[in-house]
């Protein structure tokens, strides 16, 4: 039986069209299959009908040569051995951390202020526009796994700068769990699944996990951030970036100074409650791929601030007793305040995702002049580590001639052959110094010409395996993070730490890590041992600390609403179509629920799970079930619920109190995008049911 694209495929060419192009079909020479092939972007994907990889037209593709139709397969058949053997081919190594991932094209203008700091032309010229790839990623799960477990977000930038590329590979949290890039391999064997049963996955609630932190307790600041609301973010759009360590800028008068970067979402820095990502893992594992992949089909872009906190380039490298060059430490904004330099906003999907998204290689030595490293022990480590992988994720040393990761400014490299060489280099002089090249060969460039020199700094030191003293204090900047979050944050902390803990299968762990909080915080302390039915340790708590407002994430403040998604329970009548209307110009998504599908139906009663949604409208009488629980959820999850009309019938029939905040009867649009805007309704967190002790 023939498919129906065979169908469709005979339609367009029936069979008793000649296979041979005639002289007419035949390509004129400037856009000959030859040259179209040579044109990288373009790949061998041309002329109208199926082929072999050799060009050569197919007449089927849906049955095997056989001898007679029942069998066997002949060894002769090209196209079977072809298209087989090439599918056997077509998976790549996963990264060995970042595995999952998805990423979009921006653009980046500078707002030339940083010209004072900086010499690196897409930062320093005032509205000069840098595209840009970002791709955003989880650290620790496979590929195919979920978008909102609990995790580190990588935050990956390449600009694709008239200097050549630049990338900040950065994280969504400002420290890291270690101080040396050569622990780097113990630290994700221990977070990653256990290597027996490659279980569990894409999560830090195991043994082995627990069991490297309690030991290791530089990685305390940071499980601090990955256990706080920090590591499971609404979507990637409501989420920081940061460059963790200190870099060194160069103006264009040698004048150097220390710098950290940040990236400030202009839609504020929002999570998803626990119990919420735990069922989107479910629901919708590719929740934030697909919201970022929507929102830009949608026009609704992705918007971001990079700003940088300048600190003097003093001879020791540390700022108001913080040493620059720790990965565990941050500099509070309040300090250092974060100076926006340039927007970014992220405006084309990618077509093709293994082309563009998976074959993207970062490498945090991708540097251009103005912009150097610093000795940052973890730093230095990842400058080797970059490069390498690639060898073996993309499989040779040409992957820089990927579309993705080829530089928007001209390559003059010297370098040639290998694996999966697509440039047919001409000339017979290919290294330096030569005679023979003549004006065709590259030349070195000075400064004066744009060449990166390196920052003559003196370089001296005794040979050691050892950690400067001022690394020494793992614990302070923990209780700073802690008692700078609101105390449902810090609910939020204490809940996670018993969470995970109470998953490890080893008690001694549990204590050893209860050990570890003993010296940071005694509430927090006391709060995770009553959850695992421990005895409070003795410790030291860290003393008296300044907290960092900046910190915080629940504040007073309203953000712009753009993607934020509202769910309306009910065909919709006048009423509510004039509030969709208003809602959607805020660049609110407005979805239909609706008992069964129809026009202007994007949800059905059975499709529809709550945590697609920011805040719920309902419009109609129902006892639906799904309905129920899915009220149940939006109001557990602190989420806005408009009422109109016979909707509080339904809120009544799903056991909610109509009197607990925002539940809003009758709401104009502006009172649904001021509570969007607050992104939940925190008054009625304290309310809802406390566990049970
Ligand atoms: Fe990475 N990291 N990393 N990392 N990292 C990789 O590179 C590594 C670190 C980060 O979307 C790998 O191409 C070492 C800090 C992001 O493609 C690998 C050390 C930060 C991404 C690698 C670190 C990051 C990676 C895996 C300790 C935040 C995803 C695949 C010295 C500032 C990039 C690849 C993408 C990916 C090594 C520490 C961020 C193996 C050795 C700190 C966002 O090269």
């Amino acid at each position: 039986m023939q498919t129906a694209r065979h169908r469709t495929s005979q339609r367009r060419k029936p069979d008793m069209e000649p296979t041979v192009p005639s002289p007419a079909e035949k390509q004129p020479a400037e856009t000959s299959p030859v040259k179209e092939s040579l044109a990288p972007d373009r790949g061998l994907q041309t002329g109208d009908y199926l082929t072999t990889g050799q060009g050569v037209r197919l007449p089927d593709t849906d049955h095997s040569l056989k001898a007679g139709p029942r069998g066997p397969a002949l060894i002769e058949d090209f196209h079977l051995r072809e298209k087989i053997t090439h599918f056997d081919h077509e998976r790549i190594p996963e990264r060995v951390v970042h595995a999952r991932g998805s990423g979009a094209y921006g653009t980046f203008t500078a707002y030339g202020n940083a010209a004072s700091v900086t010499k690196a032309g897409f930062l320093a010229e005032k509205g000069r526009e840098t595209d840009v790839f970002v791709r955003f990623s989880t650290v620790l799960g496979s590929r195919g796994s979920a978008d909102t477990v609990r995790d580190v977000r990588g935050f990956a930038v390449k600009f694709y700068t008239a200097e050549g590329n630049f990338d900040l590979v950065g994280n969504n949290m400002p420290v890291f769990f270690i101080q040396d890039a050569i622990k780097f391999p113990d630290i994700i064997h221990a977070a990653k699944w256990h290597p027996d049963r490659e279980i569990p996955q894409a999560q830090t609630a195991h043994d082995t996990f627990w069991d490297f932190v309690s030991l290791h307790t530089e990685a305390t600041h940071h499980v601090f951030w990955a256990m706080s609301d920090r590591g499971i973010p609404r979507s990637f759009r409501t989420m920081e970036g940061f460059g963790v360590h200190t870099f060194r800028l160069v103006d264009a008068a040698g004048k150097t100074s220390l710098v950290k970067f940040h990236w400030k979402p202009a839609a504020g820095v929002h999570s998803q409650v626990w119990e919420e990502t735990q069922l989107t893992a479910g629901v919708d594992p590719d929740f934030h791929r697909r919201d970022l992949a929507d929102s830009i089909d949608a026009g609704l872009f992705y918007e971001y601030e990079l700003g940088i906190q300048v600190m003097p380039d003093d001879a020791d490298e540390s700022f108001e007793g913080i040493d620059l060059l720790d990965p565990t430490k941050i500099v509070p904004e309040e300090l250092a305040p974060v100076q926006p330099i340039g927007k970014l906003v992220l405006n084309r999907n990618p077509d093709n995702f293994h082309a563009e998204t998976e074959q993207i290689a970062f490498h945090i030595g991708n540097l251009v002049p103005g912009i150097e490293v610093t000795n940052d022990p973890l730093l230095q480590g990842r400058l080797f580590s970059y490069l390498d992988t690639q060898l073996s994720r993309l499989g040779g040393p040409n992957f820089n001639q990927l579309p993705i990761n080829r530089p928007h400014a001209p390559v003059n490299d010297n370098q040639r052959d290998g694996m999966h060489q697509s440039v047919v280099h001409r000339g017979i002089a290919h290294y330096l110094p030569n005679s023979l090249a003549g004006s065709e060969g590259p030349v070195p460039a000075g400064p004066e010409n744009g060449g990166y020199v390196h920052l003559p700094e003196p370089v001296r030191g005794d040979k050691v395996r050892a950690n400067p003293v001022s690394f020494a204090d793992h614990h302070t900047q923990a209780a700073l993070f802690y008692r700078s979050l609101s105390p449902l944050e810090q609910d939020h902390v204490a809940e996670a730490f018993t969470f995970e803990l109470s998953k490890c299968y080893e008690q001694a762990i549990r204590v050893r890590m209860l050990g570890v909080l003993a010296n940071v915080d005694a509430e927090l302390t006391a709060k995770v041992a009553a959850g695992l039915g421990l005895p409070v340790p003795e410790g030291k708590p860290v003393a008296d600390v300044t907290p960092s407002p900046a910190l915080t994430q629940i504040t007073e403040r309203a953000w712009p609403v753009t993607g934020r998604v509202v769910g309306v329970i009910g065909t919709p009548d006048k009423q509510t179509a004039a509030l969709q209307k208003a809602l959607k110009a805020h660049g609110v998504v407005v979805r239909v629920i609706a008992p069964v599908g129809g026009e202007g139906v994007e949800r059905t009663f059975q499709t529809a799970r709550s945590v697609e949604f920011d805040a719920i409208m309902v419009a109609a009488a129902t006892t639906d079930m799904q309905m129920t629980v899915l009220l149940q959820e939006a109001f557990r999850h602190g989420k806005a619920i408009a009422v109109h009309g016979e909707g509080e019938q339904t809120l009544i029939n799903a056991g909610i109190d109509v009197k607990a905040p925002g539940i809003l009867f009758d709401p104009d649009p502006e009172t649904i995008v001021a509570a969007l805007g607050r992104h939940r309704v925190w008054e009625r967190m304290p309310l809802l049911k406390p566990r049970a002790s």
